[in-house]
């Protein structure tokens, strides 16, 4: 039934009552009746439909008011982000009943789905636009806690409005982490007060190369930009607002040389030249590492610091990733530290530094998480881990009882082409069409169930070395995304059963949304010429 709305991520159970969908309308009279715990969704209802409508929207009870709260029904049947959404009933217009306040928001998500495309606007366009809805009862609720999309802002620094427009449209997709890839070795994107020059120095590149890998091309224009710590506060309160946990990610030991560059001690300088380091200019695996010192450990720790105080999430990200070991293995100073450690080998080294974090961030109640070459020289007690170079650390990780986000890069890199057209503007990667996306399956199969258990959920990861503006980024994101949602959100059969002709019935609706939302999409017909 939901064909007819197109709703996206298809909710649990959709009942159509009543003649005919089309028969509620706001209009002038219609309020905002909200109860405890549903202000940030009254806010955002007020600021996303009043532009659309030109409805005032102004606070009220009554027939005509759209009524948000939280109740325990609800909760006790769909969990805190569960919610029913009741359209046309005789005494409301709308009732959205939440499990708790993410619920309500997720309800009033749907609801401006069921209102149409006209709802995305930022003004009307039309006499009565983005106003009428069909008679409806939803029940919803996620199949997973973290529906995540990782977005790479080292790479190609993503302006700040720009950010803000993705955590819109993450929570327009119910999609509830966004991973914050702020530091890499192309770029540091985060103001530290105690090391200024992270930024001074580590933010800006002289050249870059961009373009894609089949055809290089390289620019003489500097890049670069990064985030006051501002800018992260307002970052991570508009997040907040829509029920999106902001999960900051410093990468280390590697992935390393923007940090290196604008703090040379950092680097294994008894075997490179690191004060010649600038911050690196092109794409692969960077040699440059941490010095396995103390020195390094408490300079990290300051950076974790002021992370910590700025991003209230419980994980924090700490990288881990590709972290080639021929400095350590050559540096006199880090073999002297191997031995002094008492560790066997240079993957112990990396696994040394992990352990020393997940254990300051636990002292300080927060958990770490980490790619899945964390896993190489003995996990960190308390450790998660993102598995991106398929499902086998995830496996490996959940078996041994960590938590999990699954990001198999064979499935949910959306920097990877969507066609194998050499006509795609990023012809990179696997080929993931919509339909992969459609039928990727986060748990592997055969987990037992208390491994399972372990996977908190799932992410799709945009990295953006090819992708240097917006409109690449859309177009790569897009439309994926709305098959990752579903994925992410909604309790689909196993992959071979699912209904993804219902999901391209349902699409048509979606694009016109996403034309609303100006978003870049890639046509299903192909590529632009
Ligand atoms: C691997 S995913 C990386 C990234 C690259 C990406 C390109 C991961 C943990 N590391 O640094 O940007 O591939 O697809």
């Amino acid at each position: 039934m939901t064909s007819e709305t197109g709703l996206i991520p298809a909710p649990l159970t959709v009942e159509y009552r009543g003649d005919a969908p089309g028969s509620l309308t706001l209009d002038e009279r219609t309020t905002i009746d909200a109860g405890p715990g549903t202000a940030s969704t009254a806010r955002w209802l007020r600021s996303a439909l009043g532009p659309a409508t030109g409805l005032p929207l102004a606070d009220g009870t009554g027939p005509h008011a759209i009524r948000l709260r939280i109740g325990e029904e609800v909760e006790r049947r769909y969990g805190p982000e569960g919610y029913r959404l009741t359209t046309g009933t005789p005494d409301t217009a709308v009732v959205i009943e939440g499990g708790g306040p993410a619920g309500v928001f997720w309800g009033a998500q749907t609801l401006r789905q069921l209102l149409g495309p006209d709802a995305y606007r930022k003004a009307p366009v039309r006499k009565d636009g983005g106003r009428s809805l069909p008679c409806t009862t939803i029940e919803d609720a996620p199949r997973f806690g973290w529906r995540g999309l990782l977005l790479d802002v080292s790479r190609h620094f993503t302006p700040k409005d720009d950010v803000l427009r993705y955590l819109d449209l993450l929570a327009a997709h119910k999609l509830n982490v966004f991973h914050f890839h702020l530091t890499d070795d192309q770029g540091w994107r985060i103001e530290i007060k105690r090391h200024p020059r992270l930024t001074e120095a580590g933010s800006w590149r002289s050249r870059t190369k961009w373009g894609h890998r089949a055809s290089p091309l390289w620019t003489e224009t500097p890049h670069g930009g990064f985030y006051t710590q501002d800018d992260i506060r307002e970052i991570v309160a508009y997040a907040a607002e829509r029920h999106i946990t902001v999960v900051p990610e410093i990468d280390l030991p590697g992935h390393s040389q923007a940090a290196i560059s604008a703090y040379p001690e950092l680097g294994n300088t008894d075997v490179v030249d690191t004060a010649a380091l600038t911050v690196w200019d092109t794409w692969g695996v960077n040699p440059n590492t941490l010095a396995p010192t103390d020195a390094v450990l408490r300079f990290y720790e300051g950076v974790f610091e002021e992370v910590l105080d700025l991003f209230p999430s419980t994980f924090v990200h700490v990288g881990g990733d590709e972290c080639p070991k021929d400095q350590w293995k050559a540096s006199p100073a880090a073999q002297a530290r191997i031995k002094e450690l008492g560790l066997a080998d240079e993957d112990e080294l990396q696994s040394w530094f992990i352990r020393h974090f997940d254990r300051w961030l636990a002292d300080r109640g927060r958990r770490l998480i980490g790619w899945d070459e964390i896993l190489e020289g003995g996990l960190a007690e308390g450790a998660a881990v993102s598995s991106w170079r398929g499902y086998g650390g995830g496996i490996a990780a959940a078996t041994a009882g960590h938590d999990v986000v699954m990001c198999p890069e064979q499935h949910v890199y959306l920097d990877h082409r969507q066609a194998a057209g050499e006509d795609e503007p990023v012809p990179i990667g696997f080929v993931r069409t919509l339909e992969d996306v459609y039928r990727f399956e986060p748990v592997p199969p055969g987990l037992p169930p208390e491994a399972a258990a372990h996977i908190l959920g799932t992410q799709a990861n945009v990295w953006t070395e090819v992708m240097e503006n917006r409109a690449r980024v859309d177009y790569q994101v897009f439309p994926r995304l709305a098959a990752f949602a579903e994925v992410a959100w909604s309790a689909l059969p196993a992959p071979d059963a699912r209904d993804y002709a219902g999901f391209e019935r349902r699409m048509t609706a979606h694009y016109r949304r996403l034309d609303a939302l100006g978003v870049d999409y890639r046509p299903p017909s192909g590529p632009h010429p």
